[in-house]
């Protein structure tokens, strides 16, 4: 076949999405040997972090653990220079191991899939573009992240408002300068708290609408120092090894005591020195049932909202940002950088929302039930539809001509996360059921990947063109994944990680809590056993 033959010959696999998760997917099924197109509606690689711009984004797991694995060589000649790294940085770093890898002639920029239906005579996927490309390959894999479709929030008279309006997961690349503006932002997710106190260095009047308060913690972010990127770089593959045993992606001891069993003083003692670690675990991984049990947890809520009370000055201010009726971790903690201390500033205002409800946006501001606040611009850190609406915005066919979105009406049915019954050659990397979003993304993500390439590797080994999940197996998976959601507090939150945040959206835990280590070893042993719970043929 001459070069131009295969040049244009169909891929293998399809893979949409060229973040961490596609790309590593790109890099793996070409070490097999595939021919592989991805596509990705951004005009280059990094997914989460090509979006997600805006000022204050940074990750908050250590960026010394949020790291590709796979390449001993990459860990090596990489040096991270924060502990919690910034947007900047983290791009930097995807741009490289693109370019490192060569990543980048596989893939097509600034193009959307918008169809993928599977032809089951030929065995194929036959994608659709929004620039009117069509292609098939054999396997799809659909690397859209999980936070990856932003959610405006609904709110009447929101085309009137004359000034400019900023998601925070679609920030202009070239930037925004708010100096001197009056600014009003709503939400106060971990977006929001991060982007508020690095907004109000820039406006004149910073105004944040508060619908709920969110339990947040100081990150404690600073320069790494040179000594322990060298240790860390020593034994990266024992710290790897540690991540992958772990239960969220990043090793910590786990906690074996019930907080009940502790007398106040001593959980004081014990939250202080969690809170001192400066992670999302410090004060959740410090008794062993803060998930589990109402009461185990109100003791962590109460410590943080008591340092929520340190921090803020006026004690009505502080109230309105202390989370009530919500078991801490529940719904997604935050890590901030001075987020508290904001609201002691003179020009930040707080809106409680819940006392006086958003009524209208105005040509020149926001009506709440109380007054109008005039604001330049508005800031929407108001999420994302999560987990599925990656998938149900692309029109997935299946068997019978069967729609994702239809299958999945009260709410997403998938084998292990990563396969759907009826929809053969397709795979979801950190799809919906699996650790995904309760675990640190990319270790989450590699497992995927390598699981999948593992798959396809046996799948050609033995002459295989197609692999389906039975529906009894996917019930199976959905039933453990319910019974283990149910034994923790998750459910009991209006969040989105049981699809709250969506108006309409089926109320389901969307991620699996059985942890990292424990699911890791769930998917070996379905790919030791031949792929149990998968037809193949
Ligand atoms: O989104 P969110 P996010 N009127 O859904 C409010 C990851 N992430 O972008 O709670 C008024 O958490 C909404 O209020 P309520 C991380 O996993 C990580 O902040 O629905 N308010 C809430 O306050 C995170 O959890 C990092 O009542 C409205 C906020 O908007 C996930 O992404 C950084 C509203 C949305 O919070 C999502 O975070 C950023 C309305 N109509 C994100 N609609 C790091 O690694 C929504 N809200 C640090």
């Amino acid at each position: 076949m001459s070069v131009s033959e295969r040049d244009h010959a169909e891929p293998d696999a399809i893979v949409v999405g060229a973040g961490l998760a596609g790309l590593y997917q790109l890099y793996r099924l070409r070490g097999l040997g595939l021919r592989v197109r991805v596509f990705e509606s951004g005009s280059d690689v990094g997914g989460t972090w090509y979006w997600n711009r805006y000022p204050g984004a940074r990750c908050d797991v250590e960026s010394m653990s949020y790291s590709y694995s796979f390449s001993p060589e990459l860990e090596q000649e990489w040096t991270w220079t924060e502990k919690y790294a910034a947007q900047p940085e983290i791009l930097r770093y995807v741009e490289h191991v693109a370019e490192r890898f060569d990543l980048r002639r596989d893939i097509t920029f600034d193009t959307r899939v918008t169809d993928a239906h599977y032809d089951e005579h030929a065995r194929r996927w036959l994608v659709r573009t929004d620039t009117g490309e069509a292609v098939s390959g054999r396997f799809l894999v659909m690397a859209t992240g999980c936070l990856s479709v932003s959610k405006p929030p609904e709110l009447p008279g929101i085309e009137r408002f004359a000034g400019p309006v900023h998601h925070t997961a679609r920030w202009p690349r070239e930037g925004v300068d708010l100096t001197g503006r009056r600014v009003g932002v709503i939400g106060t997710g971990s977006s929001g708290i991060q982007v508020i106190p690095e907004l109000a260095e820039q406006a004149a009047e910073l105004t944040v609408f508060q619908r709920t308060p969110n339990f947040s913690m100081p990150a404690f972010n600073r320069p790494l120092r040179e000594d322990e990127v060298a240790a860390r770089k020593a034994d990266y593959r024992g710290w790897r090894a540690a991540q992958r045993d772990s239960y969220s992606g990043v090793p910590r001891e786990p906690a074996e005591r019930s907080a009940l069993d502790d007398p106040p003083a001593r959980h004081e003692e014990t939250y202080r020195r969690g809170w001192r670690e400066g992670s999302l675990f410090g004060i959740l991984g410090s008794y062993a049932d803060i998930l589990t049990d109402r009461a185990a947890n109100e003791t962590a809520a109460e410590f943080v909202r008591a340092r929520i009370r340190d921090r803020v000055h006026d004690p009505e201010t502080a109230e309105k940002l202390s989370p009530r009726g919500l078991p801490i971790g529940t719904k997604r903690p935050c890590l901030d950088t001075g987020y508290y201390e904001t609201f002691n500033r003179e020009h930040v205002h707080l809106v409680d929302l819940r006392t006086t409800p958003l009524t209208e946006v105005t040509g020149t501001g926001v009506r709440t039930s109380r007054r109008e606040h005039e604001l330049d611009a508005l800031v929407f850190a108001t999420g994302f539809d999560a987990m599925t609406g990656a998938l149900d915005a692309v029109d997935i066919r299946g068997r019978n001509g069967l729609a994702l979105r239809e299958y999945w009406s009260s709410g997403p049915r998938t084998y292990l996360g990563l396969a759907v019954a009826g929809f053969p050659n397709l795979f979801t990397v950190t799809g919906p059921t699996s650790p995904s979003v309760l675990s640190n993304m990319i270790v989450s993500i590699e497992q995927h990947v390598e699981w999948i390439t593992d798959c396809l590797a046996h799948m050609n080994s033995k002459g295989l063109t197609e692999i389906e999940a039975t529906e009894r197996a996917e019930r199976e998976w959905l039933d453990h994944a319910a019974e283990a959601g149910e034994a923790t507090l998750y459910p009991e939150a209006d969040s989105w990680y049981t699809g709250a945040n969506v108006p309409g959206k089926p109320r389901v835990l969307l991620a699996y809590v059985g942890g990292v280590a424990a699911y890791r070893r769930w998917c070996e042993q379905v790919a030791n056993n031949g792929y149990s719970g998968f037809s193949l043929e």
